[in-house]
């Protein structure tokens, strides 16, 4: 019956495609492009930046000025009030930020991270 054999095709045809990959592959055919060209360009995950601006307070301020300990406040949908790190980019500049300073700032979050882009002190009224 026509449609048995068809079926039986489509069976053997993938087993018959994969039976040179298990066999390692004699040396001299180097040449040949064996090797499905592997697609480095998997960027179907595009990094997602999402930017919030939140009130917290300053913990402390690594030696390096590179990262800023503060407790947010909460950040609706994102995260509740905490204290965590933000890193501070070559950008900005943060020592001028003292333990409990309140802050509104702006950050960018990431896979890469909570990267800030703004710090404002919130009582620099001119005391
Ligand atoms: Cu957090």
């Amino acid at each position: 019956m026509r449609f048995s054999t068809l079926a039986l095709l489509a069976l053997l045809l993938p087993l018959a495609a994969c039976g040179p990959d298990d066999a390692p592959e004699p040396p001299g055919t180097a040449d040949a492009p064996a090797a499905e060209a592997e697609a480095p360009e998997a960027l179907d995950t595009e990094t997602e930046v999402t930017v919030y601006t939140v009130e917290g307070t300053v913990r402390s301020v690594t030696p390096s000025g590179r990262h800023v300990m503060i407790h947010h406040e909460d950040i609706p949908g994102f995260m509740q009030a905490m204290t965590m790190p933000f890193d501070v980019p070559d950008t900005l500049d943060v020592d001028h930020l003292e333990r409990d300073d309140r802050i509104t700032f702006t950050f960018e979050a990431s896979e890469a991270g909570h990267v800030l882009r703004e710090v404002a002190r919130l009582d620099d009224s001119g005391s």
